[in-house]
């Protein structure tokens, strides 16, 4: 497929399953802005999401958004990057991993208002914390610097993030996406991995190792992360899904990256992959394991007074 057939597409849609194995669809929208993620749940009245409420962000004024971008000696495809940047992103964040080459050189040359940020600590999960920490918009997205990643993709995100979904994944595996990247050892480790963690989760995710996504900032703390290498995607996905956060897919095209050198190593870095998801299972009974030490939960209705009540 081609990418401008992939970008004819308008983004599908995959229903999630929050924590306790409930469907959500895109029917579903509306929550509370600053409902925590056990408040969050559909508006049943959209007319009513549009009240101003105290300490909120009206949703009438168009959110902004933080792009977090970590570079690591990128100097070759940064400028193609920065230079298809959406309008609809507020803020550029350049995290940087004590790159060696012109990146941010290039990267101020092609958009002068970047903010770049020294990272704290090693490795693009250490990276991307750094940066996430940094972001001063209502959303945050993530994406590579290396020229995989499309940024016409962001405002797919975007939009299910402004209707109502708190976090959206990007998938290469799910119909209108696809890699042209991804090896054949790559594929069978990321299949692996996902399996691990839809069966520990119940859930029917496409993709679990993948670097853009995208999710509300007032979530973040709720995220709890600390992942310093390339599980942090995942360690991210874990988190949303215990959280309770409304999880969304869309489609994306991952593409090879356009120079240089990739930092990752598949048998390193998917067993650090699978540590993570491991890990951060076993801290919290969720999914199936939840609702068998609460099988209430699976019926309770959702708390659309509560995410809609007065200030
Ligand atoms: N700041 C920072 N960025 C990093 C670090 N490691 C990787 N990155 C960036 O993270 C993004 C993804 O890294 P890649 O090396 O492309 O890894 P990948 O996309 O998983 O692997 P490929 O598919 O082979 O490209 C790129 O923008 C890198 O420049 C790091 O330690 N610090
Ligand atoms: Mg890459």
């Amino acid at each position: 497929m081609s990418r401008n057939e992939h970008r004819a597409h308008p983004p599908a849609i995959r229903p999630h399953h929050d924590t306790n194995g409930l469907i959500m669809s895109s029917s579903h929208v509306g929550a509370s802005p600053d409902a925590t993620p056990s408040d969050t749940a559909p508006a049943p009245d959209a007319s009513m999401s549009r009240l101003p409420r105290r300490g909120h962000v009206s949703p009438l004024v168009k959110p902004t958004a933080s792009l977090v971008i970590p570079v690591r000696n990128e100097a070759r495809n940064i400028a193609w990057v920065l230079g298809q940047i959406p309008e609809e992103i507020t803020e550029i964040i350049i995290v940087d991993g004590a790159s060696t080459d012109v990146t941010i050189l290039t990267a101020r040359s092609v958009r002068p208002d970047i903010r770049v940020v020294q990272q704290e600590g090693v490795g693009k999960g250490s990276a991307l914390r750094t940066g996430f920490l940094a972001a001063e918009g209502d959303l945050i997205v993530m994406m590579d610097a290396d020229g995989s990643m499309a940024p016409q993709e962001i405002p797919h995100y975007l939009h299910f993030l402004n209707n109502g979904y708190d976090f959206v994944k990007g998938s290469r595996f799910v119909a209108g996406g696809g890699s042209l990247d991804i090896t054949r050892l790559r594929t069978l480790g990321n299949r692996f991995l996902l399996g691990v963690f839809n069966s520990l989760y119940d859930t029917h995710l496409t993709d679990l190792c993948y670097g853009f996504c995208a999710f509300h900032r007032r979530y973040l703390d709720h995220l709890k992360l600390s992942a310093t290498g390339f599980e942090i995607e995942a360690e991210m996905v874990a988190a949303a899904m215990r959280a309770g956060l409304r999880i969304a897919e869309v489609p994306s095209m991952e593409m090879p990256r356009r120079s240089g050198k990739s930092n990752l190593r598949a048998v390193r870095d998917g067993t650090r992959v699978l540590q993570a998801v491991l890990d951060a299972h076993s801290s919290e009974k969720s999914g199936l394991l939840a609702r068998v030490a609460h099988p209430r939960r699976r019926t309770a209705p959702p708390a659309t007074s509560r995410a809609l009540g007065p200030a």
